[in-house]
């Protein structure tokens, strides 16, 4: 059982996140007592890759790689996908995804799905085998954060935390993408969405956010953590886009990381050579890997983020490796992938497909699912982070239990830090 105090931790934690949301629903409370049960620890379990990449070879080839000083203009891309091909379960997710995403914005009329079709296998390798977290809590303190700094891709975040299990976004809230007053606005809003980190939308400002929550993370187990207890101890991950690394503030943000050597950031920047205006060519030509090398960052090319899914999962193995650096993940992706007509190009980058393209889609990537629908097997692979996660914070609460009795004032210290209740008597202290 978890210890008074944590559990004391845990409500302060989630009532202080709860009125910042301005929300004190039903669904919120029951959140907190399954927050707050212990079931069993079952350990992260990851999905199987070979079968992940039987069809690998079949499927649409990926972007040429930008800059050299003799760089080839590209063809416009129409993929064209062999359908009788078995779909692994890690496909068959990567595919809900895709399809949460192309439905809600087909529903609103308006949106992005380009990036969510494109960034949706690391999307799923992160939710549902990297990242530790609680559904039922969003706001438990050593979760790993997720920061989508291409904002305007939204429904990628919002598809999985649907999958994970978030009350926030129940298949209502995905139906209501877009609509005044919905959980599932047209960027993220922390104060809306539980489980959306930050705010973002205007490009460039994600990254600056997640090097500043790296930062807390790193500072605070500077600061907190003993020899034998890590009681500070989690990742921050972010996806950005072309968008995000065209503006100054991105550049800034990322030489403070490699500065400070943020170990724990791990970026992804989705390398789909296509913005608003068209093909990068036209206006973003340089070399982003050497320019975050010469930042100081760790820096990795996965070149086929449309399927390679062990690429994906070796790059994060990797980046975690490299203690003392940020990663920059550099994962080259077909924006669109899976529409025969418009991938690779800008026209899927901010507009709805349209039903005849959206059907052409459903036929090329074989999904005979009615719009919304997460299949039963989907369904049931995801289910089980509802029970991770609970057993994740359980076992955390139970460690911060232990270091309380050991490490008084400095658990004192940390828990006015996460709860912002300032000590007894500090009004005294501070004349
Ligand atoms: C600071 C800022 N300027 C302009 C915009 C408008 N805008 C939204 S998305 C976008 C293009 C983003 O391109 P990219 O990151 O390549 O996204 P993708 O095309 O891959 O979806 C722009 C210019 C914005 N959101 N923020």
């Amino acid at each position: 059982m978890a210890s008074s105090s944590s559990v004391t931790l845990s409500q302060a934690l989630l009532a202080r996140a709860i009125s910042h949301h301005g929300s004190n629903s039903t669904s919120d409370r029951v959140s907190l007592s399954s927050a707050l049960s212990l079931p069993t620890f079952s350990g992260l379990k990851s999905t199987s890759s070979a079968a992940a990449n039987s069809t690998s070879s079949k499927l649409a080839r990926v972007p040429r790689r930008r800059l050299s000083s003799s760089r080839p203009v590209r063809a416009a891309a129409v993929e064209t996908l062999d359908t009788t091909t078995e779909t692994s379960l890690v496909e068959k997710s990567v595919n809900t995804i895709r399809f949460l995403a192309i439905d809600a914005v087909e529903k609103a009329n308006s949106g992005h799905p380009g990036l969510p079709m494109g960034c949706a296998p690391m999307g799923h390798i992160l939710y549902d085998e990297i990242m530790r977290y609680n559904p039922k809590n969003p706001y438990w303190f050593n979760r790993d954060r997720f920061v989508l700094s291409a904002g305007h891709g939204c429904m990628l975040q919002y598809a999985l935390l649907h999958l994970a299990g978030y009350d926030s976004v129940k298949e209502e809230d995905l139906k209501s993408f877009r609509q005044w007053g919905s959980k599932t606005p047209g960027h993220p809003e922390n104060f809306e969405t539980p489980g959306v980190e930050v705010t973002t939308g205007p490009l460039g400002q994600g990254i600056a956010n997640a090097v500043g929550l790296a930062l807390a993370e790193k500072h605070l187990a500077a600061r907190y953590n003993k020899p034998d207890s890590e009681i500070i101890d989690h990742y921050t991950y972010v996806i950005l886009g072309d968008g995000c690394q065209m503006e100054g503030i991105s550049n800034e943000v990322a030489s403070l990381a490699g500065h400070w050597g943020l170990g724990k950031l791990i970026a992804f920047y989705d390398d789909n050579h296509i913005s608003i205006d068209g093909d990068t060519e036209i206006a973003f030509t340089e070399c982003v890997d050497t320019r975050f090398e010469g930042l100081g960052w760790h820096v990795i090319w996965v070149k086929n983020g449309n399927t390679g899914y062990d690429e994906i999962r070796a790059a994060i193995k990797e980046a975690k490796a490299v203690t003392d650096k940020p990663t920059l993940i550099k994962v080259t992706t077909t924006i669109g992938f899976g529409s025969p007509n418009k991938a690779n190009s800008y026209s899927v980058h901010g507009a709805a497909l349209g039903a005849k393209e959206v059907d052409a889609t459903r036929q090329n990537l074989g999904w005979p699912y009615e719009p919304f629908h997460v299949p039963e097997d989907v369904k049931s692979h995801w289910s089980r982070h509802t029970a991770e996660g609970s057993a994740l914070e359980a076992e955390w609460n139970a460690k911060f239990a232990e270091y309380e009795k050991k490490y008084t004032e400095e658990a004192a210290e940390l828990k006015s830090i996460i709860t912002g209740e300032l000590p007894a008597g500090w009004k005294r202290h501070s004349r």
